[in-house]
């Protein structure tokens, strides 16, 4: 039987990542362990979400390249928000090419990421040159990355031995990465709490949304499956009153996760 350790014990641990542990003293502060995905397609309605989301929230993931009017004002912006509401900016990129040319699209292009999102991910499905490209432009900044080691989707081929391969680029040095964080999967994967599992695919009833997608309860993903942040998009964003329902999601995900600790 392992110890569960708080989100504040792991905060403390002397390998944890800087940001991993920002993350984990601010779920604890905000009693959060609540991630909204602000799918939506407007900067301002982006930013207004930030703003009345923002105290219920440890971070807010993005998906910059929907937005129909992004510009780096907007950008300075978000990152104001994530201060004065004290969550952590996540674009949703999801790298997946050789190391030299995420290299390019992280630092890069029109949304310069690297600059404002404190958090991005990859796939593994290029080998670790991806997250050693990354890197490259992260460390110094001391960004953070989630590898993708599985997906909420229906048919992934992001299972078993994929799954177990991703995990190993985490940890080539046989302690935490400097730069790896954490994962998107959808049940706890690695035993080392240096590491944050985030979980989307939730809303309050289990189901699918007809694309593919499938959900799962946050009493199933914090406190069966044991990962530690839920991802909220359209629980939240199609809700009739957007704040209650974060409320809602936050409310649940905290009482799953002090049932797991045994609280
Ligand atoms: O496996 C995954 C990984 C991600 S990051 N499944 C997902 O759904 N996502 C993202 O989480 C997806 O791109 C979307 O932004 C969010 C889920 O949104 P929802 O509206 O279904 O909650």
């Amino acid at each position: 039987q392992n110890i569960e350790l708080s989100y504040a014990d792991r905060a403390k641990l002397p390998n944890v990542h800087p940001l991993a542990s920002k993350l984990l003293k601010t779920m604890e502060e905000k009693q959060s362990n609540v991630c909204v995905s602000a799918d939506v397609t407007s900067s301002e309605e982006l930013l207004q979400l930030a703003d009345s989301l923002g105290p219920s929230i440890c971070m807010l993931k993005t998906h910059v390249d929907i937005l129909k009017d992004y510009t780096v004002a907007f950008s300075q912006r978000l990152q104001a928000l994530a201060e004065k509401h004290n969550f952590l900016i996540f674009e949703d990129r999801k790298f997946a090419d050789i190391g030299n040319t995420v290299k390019h699209q992280y630092e890069g292009g029109l949304y310069q990421i690297s600059s404002w999102s404190h958090i991005v991910n990859a796939h593994g499905v290029p080998g670790p040159g991806v997250v050693k490209g990354l890197s490259a432009v992260g460390k110094p900044l001391g960004r953070g990355c989630l590898l993708i080691a599985q997906m909420s989707s229906q048919g992934s081929l992001a299972t078993g031995e994929y799954t177990k391969a991703v995990v190993s680029y985490s940890n080539h040095s046989g302690l935490p990465s400097d730069f790896v964080i954490g994962f998107i999967c959808g049940s706890k994967i690695t035993k080392r709490p240096e590491f944050i599992h985030m979980t989307p695919g939730v809303q309050m009833q289990a189901g699918g949304d007809g694309l593919g997608q499938q959900y799962s309860t946050p009493e199933e993903v914090l406190y069966n499956k044991g990962s530690d942040v839920i991802i909220v998009g359209r629980g939240i964003l199609e809700a009739p009153d957007r704040l209650k329902a974060v409320e809602s999601y936050r409310k649940s995900g905290w009482e799953a996760y002090t049932k797991r600790l045994g609280q």
